[in-house]
């Protein structure tokens, strides 16, 4: 079924307002070409009718509710993340260097069995000139109190050069997550020293690089139980010829957007930086195998966020690319080495117009609660956003449309999104988080703002959503223009909070209070000898209740960000947390029975449970059915089983 897209999406618009959206307003013909002739804009969909609330803002920065439910505040002061502020070239946005934002990783540095923040830097050109001090990337430490402390300093991981991306996974198999920073510039890769520090490895590991990373994701792409790194390449920027319109680097007469002159050029007439498959030796040193996997980004597309994931449940980790404004990629592991490039044959490579989106950010998740993971595409403003559903077998299709929520994300520029299930009912719902990459945005009528609001969409089971409406004063209706967002259970209390880090600004931390008293696990999986020791590519099915949900360990996802990586099962009013069924890395199959609701299990490979956490760190109250003898091969603090 193939509509002429632009009057299709113009048309839904207008019928399908907002809730505070003013009912009188009059959609305009889509005027689906205008504007769009230069080569450098980065949209790949057309110019869509502005939709306004009743106070006349743009959909992006409007159409709250008086009322409602409270499912997210804004606690970033609150919590001590307000005095770092994220920066990124300067205002004006003059280069596509300036305008993308950095990720978020949520790593457990210390072991303590808590996540801490990480949250990327850019830079400006006077710090790469040396003639201002560069901005710092901070590693914020969980205080246990609902307070974080930034201790990037101490920990030596301030980056202090223009980054994008981070990917968290314990490389060499020593317990502790390390942290791979994808820059502009050499990327740095940390090595988690277990006293709270970290070094820089990245030379010798081999996967510095140096011209423009940008996201990155670990996977055993090859069973040996060593976590390899996959790093997509953006755009090739050379200082030395800036992308300015007529520029040897661009070549187009302007840069326009909506026949707005003088926007950012790019990526598109700008060359591309390949991607990069680094094989973990085991002895620190990586090697670059991107030729021979097939998966060295021939045509030089413009990568964004990747990530690791089984798409065909053969027990292989596939390997997804969003590509910026050219067809994504989706690689399946033939399991000898190689990949197989079924970008189109899945269908993955384009929407379900058949054409190229401004792929940013990429979130994985089950939301039929069917075994098969699903995918969810960010993208530009004026563009739909593809809901790719699994078909099986490694085949998707773009349900954008028929999911309900296809038409009300258009005017929305997204990037961070994830599948989460933030009402604990065992249905995964959707996060998006967006903002703007042109300043310029609030001075035309383009429908969109520069700061924008985030969006969540409840999970209704039928394979529809419900647009959950933002209620005034709540994390919902906070203003920012967002680029990275990671997603975990910052507080240990079963409730998925978000981070966001947007560009130039200070970071979002929204925490989930949701009114729910629904119940939940989690599992902190530790691999055997044949499993990367934090377990990431494990999937783990979860039987309660007569639902039988899907988690995966991943490592990168979002946007060019690295979430929990600890599976979360809402339970709903289920008082039995039932049967996970881990299928590890290694191959071994493991179902262990949980014993009681709202805990946080450690299991290790082949041990079954080795430690418990109950909500927000208490003492449990019930004795589970661990094994006495079974020692935790990883410290977690004063909360292990009682
Ligand atoms: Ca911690
Ligand atoms: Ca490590
Ligand atoms: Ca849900």
């Amino acid at each position: 079924m193939l509509y002429v897209r632009g009057v299709f999406t113009g048309i839904l618009i207008a019928l399908i307002s907002f809730p505070g959206a003013s009912p009188a307003q009059q959609a305009e013909p889509p005027a689906s070409q205008q504007g769009m002739g230069s080569m450098s804009t980065p949209t790949t969909g057309g110019a869509f009718a502005p939709v306004y609330d009743s106070e006349h803002r743009p959909i992006t920065a409007g159409g709250f509710v008086d009322t409602g439910t409270v499912v997210f505040q804004d606690i970033t002061k609150a919590a001590g993340l307000g005095g770092w502020r994220h920066t990124m070239g300067g205002p004006a946005k003059d280069f596509i260097l300036e305008s993308n934002g950095s990720g978020v990783g949520l790593i457990d540095y210390d072991n303590d069995g808590w996540l801490d923040i990480y949250l990327v830097n850019g830079s400006t050109f006077n710090a790469l000139d040396g003639k201002e001090e560069p901005p710092h990337a901070a590693l914020f430490h969980n205080n246990h109190d609902g307070t974080f402390t930034d201790v990037a300093a101490a920990a030596g991981v301030t980056n202090d050069r223009w980054g994008f991306g981070v990917a968290i996974a314990d490389f060499d198999n020593d317990g502790w997550p390390d942290i791979f920073v994808a820059n502009y510039g050499k990327n740095r890769l940390y090595h988690n020293n277990h006293d709270g520090t970290f070094t820089d490895v990245a030379e010798k590991a081999g996967v510095t690089l140096g011209n423009w990373s940008d996201g990155a994701t670990w996977g055993d792409y090859d069973g040996d139980g060593r976590l390899d790194l996959f790093v997509s390449g953006y755009v090739h920027f050379d200082r030395d010829n800036l992308p300015y319109p007529r520029s040897k680097a661009v070549g187009n007469a302007d840069c326009q957007f909506r026949g707005v002159s003088g926007v950012t050029c790019g990526p598109r007439g700008i060359l591309g930086e390949p991607d990069h498959l680094f094989h973990n030796n085991g002895d620190g040193t990586f090697t670059d195998v991107s030729e021979k996997a097939g998966v060295a980004d021939k045509n030089r597309y413009y990568g964004m966020t990747s990530v690791f994931i089984d798409v065909n449940d053969d027990g292989k980790p596939d390997l997804l690319v969003a590509n910026d404004s050219t067809p994504s990629y989706l690689y399946l592991n033939n399991g000898d080495g190689t990949f197989e490039d079924d970008s189109y044959v899945s269908g993955f490579a384009l929407n379900k117009d058949g054409r190229e989106v401004a792929a940013m950010g990429i979130a994985v998740g089950d939301y039929l609660n069917n075994g098969l993971v699903d995918l969810f595409v960010s993208d530009f403003a004026d563009d739909m956003k593809p809901l790719f559903h699994n078909d099986g077998e490694g085949s998707f299709t773009d349900v954008s449309v028929r999911s309900g929520i296809g038409q009300y994300w258009v005017p929305f520029l997204s990037w961070g999104s994830e599948f989460i299930d933030y009402d604990n009912d065992g249905w995964k719902d959707l996060f998006i988080a967006s903002g703007h990459v042109f300043p310029q945005a609030d001075q035309h009528e383009w429908g969109s703002t520069y700061a924008q609001r985030p969006l969540l969409f409840r999970n209704i089971r039928n394979g529809k959503f419900d647009y959950v409406p933002a209620v005034k004063g709540s994390g919902l209706a906070v203003l920012t223009s967002a680029r990275g967002a990671a997603f975990g259970d910052l507080f240990n209390d079963g409730k998925i909070d978000v981070v966001i880090n947007p560009v130039d600004g200070p970071a979002l931390l929204l925490r989930n209070v949701n009114p729910d008293h629904h119940h939940w696990v989690e599992l902190k999986l530790i691999g055997g000898p044949r499993t990367p020791r934090d377990a990431v590519g494990a999937r783990v099915f979860l039987r309660a209740d007569g639902l039988r949900q899907r988690e995966d360990v991943m490592s990168g996802g979002s946007y060019i960000s690295s979430n929990d990586q600890r599976p979360h099962f809402g339970l709903g009013d289920a008082t039995s947390a039932g049967t996970a069924e881990i299928r590890w890395p290694s191959g071994a199959v493991e179902t262990v029975r949980l014993s009681a609701v709202d805990r946080i299990y450690t299991i290790t490979e082949s041990k079954g449970i080795t430690a418990v956490m109950c909500a927000a760190g208490k003492p449990c109250l019930v004795q589970h059915s661990a094994p006495r003898s079974a020692k935790p091969p990883v410290r977690t603090g004063a909360s292990t089983a009682r």
